[in-house]
């Protein structure tokens, strides 16, 4: 049978990260499932957490810890290389507080199943997608402006929402990409990705999701670090201009 890890990135997540293992592990699934939760020590105790449901799941549930707070990419790029190592076929990325819910993941691998796709996005600005209710209107426009309109025309990219993390990557699509062509730690790591795939020429199929805000604990996001990310995007632009399908690795 083939194996989804599925990596888990947790910074304060103590509230959350049981919910979400025990949901994720319920699911009807035609694979292995393997959690791999990447926690940067954080402060509430959500690794010894972690420890404990590996324990529990007898390994179902795997840990990395890395020992300080290195950002989302980076603990990214660990589970993805742990998950390749590992021998995974296909590699998902998640939110761990229930903005992406659990019960799309069948259908994101069902969809990259019967679309043979190379990369399957779970999208919040494709048609029949939408973000929380509670989002005041400017909220709500510039968030589809940033996803839409800018990151999208700078880029070239086909696709609607081009820095949602809730994603699907074929283990044959994460390995073309060549890892260490990724230079990004914020939250712009995930635009750099669907640049990648794009101008590798991988086929990339969006599924839409409505995203809920979290429940439970804080949000790592703020203004500075939306600033940030739309400059950045232009060094992405330069950074990957050149590169065509033939560039993939392997
Ligand atoms: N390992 C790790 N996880 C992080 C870090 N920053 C955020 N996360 C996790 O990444 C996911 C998304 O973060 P969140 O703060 O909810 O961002 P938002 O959804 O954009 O508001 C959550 O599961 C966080 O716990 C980090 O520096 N390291
Ligand atoms: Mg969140």
């Amino acid at each position: 049978m083939s194996n989804l890890t599925i990596v888990l990135p947790t910074y304060n997540e103590a509230e959350n990260l049981e919910l979400m293992v025990d949901a994720l592990r319920a699911l009807p699934l035609p694979v292995d499932l393997t959690l791999l939760v990447v926690d940067d020590n954080s402060p509430d105790g959500t690794g010894k957490i972690a420890d404990r449901l590996s324990e529990e799941t007898s390994g179902q549930v795997q840990v990395l810890h890395n020992p300080v707070k290195g950002g989302l990419g980076p603990a990214y790029l660990t589970g993805f290389r742990w998950a390749l190592d590992h021998g995974a076929d296909f590699i998902m990325q998640m939110d761990t507080d229930f903005s992406h819910q659990p019960k799309y993941v069948p259908q994101l691998l069902a969809t990259m199943e019967s679309q043979g796709a190379d990369l399957v996005l779970g999208s919040r600005y494709a048609p029949g997608g939408g973000v929380d209710e509670q989002w005041g209107v400017h909220r709500k426009l510039l968030s589809a402006f940033a996803n839409k309109v800018y990151v999208r025309t700078i880029l070239g990219l086909p696709v609607n929402d081009a820095t949602g993390g809730f994603r699907l990557w074929r283990r044959a699509t994460l390995l073309g990409l060549g890892l260490s062509r990724i230079k990004s730690s914020g939250y712009v790591f995930m635009v750099e990705l669907t640049t990648l795939a794009t101008r590798l020429g991988y086929k990339i199929v969006e599924v839409p999701i409505h995203f809920p805000d979290r429940v439970r604990g804080t949000s790592k996001m703020s203004g500075r670090i939306m600033v940030e990310a739309a400059l950045r995007v232009w060094q992405i632009r330069a950074r990957h201009r050149r590169l065509t399908p033939a560039d993939r690795e392997g």
